[in-house]
C-alpha cells in the first residue's frame, strides 16, 4: 500500500538546532485534527506555522509545521513536516505518539518510494536524490542535482528514440539497399561514438571520486606531525623535538576546496637510526609514499642545507609534491634563501606550521592538482546501477558493429530489441519489485 500513514525522523539523531519529522499518507487530514487539536485550523498547506503537539496529559510540544496537500507535495500524497528542538527525548515522545495515532515507522526511502509510485520523479530522479545524498563533491552533487532535475531522464530518453528510429528503419526492410546500409552504419557509428564517450567520462570521473592520498613526507623533526595536526585544526599527532616520535603512519580525512583528502603523516627520514622499530617506520614510510596521490615534503628551515633532503628529493622526484620550507618563524634568513635559490621556491612556499604562517598554499596546491575541471561540464553522470546497465548497452552496440549486423536485417533487429530493453531497465520503466526494494533500502529512512 503506498498511502498508509508513515512517520520517520529526517534529519540526523542526536542533539541539535532543529529536528524534521515526516508523516505521510492519505489519512493524514484526519491525523491533523488530533495532532494538533485546537490549533489545526491554523495550518495552511505550504505555509510554515507555529503551533504545538499535545503529547499526553498537558504535555506540549512546541514545533512549527508545515502541511503540503496532495498533490503538491513531495511524495504526491498529503504530507506534513514538523521541526522541532532537537532533543533525543523529545523526538522519541512525538514519534510514538504519532504511532499511537495510527502511524507506522517508516522504511528506508520509502517517501522517495512513493514519490515514484505517484509518478512524482521517475526512478533515475529518485536515484539522484539519494546519490546527492551520499555524493563527496561539489562536481558531484552538481551533477545529481541535474539529474534530480530530470537530465538523464531526457537524455535516455533521446537515447530511447534514437533506437526506437533504428530499429523501425531495420523491421522495416529486411532486404536493405546499399543506400540503407550505409545510412544505418553511419548511425550506428554515431551511436556508439556517443555511448562510449558518456561511457568512458563517467570511468574517468569514478576513478577520482576516491579520496585522494596526501602524505606529508620529509627528515625527522622538520615539522611533520606539526603539520599535518594544523591542517586537521586539533592536536591528533604527537609533537616531540625528539626525533623519531612518529612511527607508525597515520591517517585523517579532511575535505580541502570541495575535494575529499586522506592526509597521511609519515614516520620521517633519519639516515642514524639503528633502532629497529623506527626502521620498521621508515619503511612504512616508503609504502606510504609509494600509494600517494601526492606529497608534501617539509624541510627543516632551521637547519643548514643537508644533502640528505636532497637525496631524497632525487628519490622523489617524479612524484607530484609540493616542497616546503617550515619554522621559518625561527630559521636564519640566510639558511631559508639558500634553500631558496637550490630548489628554485617562491616566498609562499616558506610556512610555519607552529603559527600557521602561508598554510593557505597547501589549498591551492589540492585544488590545482585534484581539482575537477571544466572538463565535466558536458559529464552525463550515471550511478554504479546505472553504469552497469549502460555498459551492456554500449556492449551490444559495439558488437553489432564489430559484427558488421547492418548487413543482416534480422539479426540487427534482435539486437536492437535488447537494447531497447536494457534502456527501459536502465530508466526503470520495467523494474522487478527485488531490484526496486534493493535501490531504495539503501536511502536514509525519512528520504
Ligand atoms: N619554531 C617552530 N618549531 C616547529 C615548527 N614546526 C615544528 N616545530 C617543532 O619541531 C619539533 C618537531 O616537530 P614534529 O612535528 O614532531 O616533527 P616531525 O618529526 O617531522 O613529525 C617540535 O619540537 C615542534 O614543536 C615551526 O613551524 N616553527
Ligand atoms: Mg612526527
Amino acid at each position: 500500500m503506498a498511502d498508509d500513514l508513515i512517520a520517520a525522523l529526517a534529519t540526523p539523531a542526536g542533539r541539535g538546532a532543529l529536528a524534521i519529522i515526516r508523516v505521510d499518507g492519505s489519512g493524514l487530514s484526519e491525523l491533523l485534527r488530533k495532532l494538533f487539536t485546537e490549533n489545526y485550523k491554523k495550518l495552511m498547506p505550504r505555509r510554515a506555522t507555529r503551533c504545538w503537539l499535545e503529547l499526553h496529559s498537558g504535555f506540549r510540544a512546541d514545533c512549527l509545521s508545515t502541511f503540503f496537500q496532495a498533490p503538491h507535495s513531495y511524495t504526491g500524497n498529503d504530507l506534513l513536516e514538523i521541526s522541532l528542538h532537537a532533543n533525543p527525548l523529545l523526538i522519541e515522545e512525538v514519534l510514538r505518539h504519532l504511532l499511537n495515532l495510527g502511524c507506522r515507522l517508516a522504511e528506508p526511502g520509502e517517501f522517495s518510494l512513493r514519490a515514484l509510485l505517484n509518478g512524482k520523479m521517475d526512478l533515475l530522479q529518485a536515484e539522484a536524490v539519494n546519490e546527492l545524498v551520499n555524493a563527496v563533491s561539489l562536481v558531484q552533487i552538481q551533477k545529481q542535482q541535474e539529474n534530480l532535475r530530470g537530465r538523464l531522464s531526457c537524455e535516455l530518453q533521446k537515447l530511447k528514440n534514437q533506437l526506437l528510429e533504428l530499429s523501425a528503419l531495420t523491421e522495416a526492410s529486411l532486404e536493405f539497399d546499399a543506400g540503407d546500409e550505409r545510412q544505418l552504419k553511419n548511425t550506428l557509428e554515431r551511436l556508439a561514438l556517443k555511448l562510449e564517450n558518456i561511457y568512458e567520462k563517467n570511468l574517468h570521473f569514478l576513478s577520482r571520486q576516491r579520496s585522494l592520498k596526501l602524505v606529508i613526507a620529509g627528515l625527522v623533526n622538520s615539522g611533520k606531525s606539526s603539520l599535518f595536526n594544523a591542517l586537521l585544526d586539533h592536536q591528533r599527532a604527537i609533537i616531540s623535538s625528539r626525533p623519531g616520535t612518529t612511527r607508525d603512519y597515520l591517517e585523517e580525512e579532511l575535505s580541502v576546496q570541495g575535494v575529499k583528502i586522506k592526509l597521511v603523516d609519515i614516520a620521517g627520514f633519519d639516515f642514524q637510526t639503528d633502532d629497529e622499530l623506527e626502521l620498521e617506520g621508515i619503511r612504512r614510510s616508503w609504502q606510504q609514499i609509494q600509494e600517494a596521490d601526492a606529497l608534501i615534503y617539509l624541510i627543516d628551515g632551521s637547519q643548514p642545507l643537508q644533502n640528505q633532503d636532497l637525496e631524497i628529493l632525487e628519490k622523489l622526484k617524479k612524484k607530484r609534491k609540493l616542497i616546503l620550507i617550515n619554522k621559518t618563524d625561527i630559521a636564519a634568513k640566510k639558511n631559508i634563501s639558500c634553500w631558496q635559490k637550490k630548489l628554485r621556491l617562491s616566498d609562499r612556499q616558506l610556512i610555519s606550521a607552529k603559527n600557521g604562517t602561508n598554510l593557505e598554499i597547501i589549498s591551492e596546491f589540492v585544488r590545482q592538482e585534484f581539482q575537477l575541471s571544466g572538463d565535466y561540464d558536458d559529464l552525463l553522470l550515471l550511478n554504479f546501477r546505472q553504469l552497469e546497465a549502460f555498459s551492456r548497452i554500449v556492449k551490444i552496440i559495439k558488437q553489432v558493429q564489430e559484427q558488421k549486423l547492418f548487413f543482416q536485417p534480422e539479426l540487427l533487429a534482435e539486437e536492437l530489441r535488447l537494447a531497447l530493453s536494457e534502456v527501459d531497465q536502465l530508466m526503470g520503466k520495467t523494474v522487478p519489485d527485488d531490484v526496486l526494494n534493493r535501490i531504495f533500502s539503501s536511502f536514509c529512512v525519512g528520504k
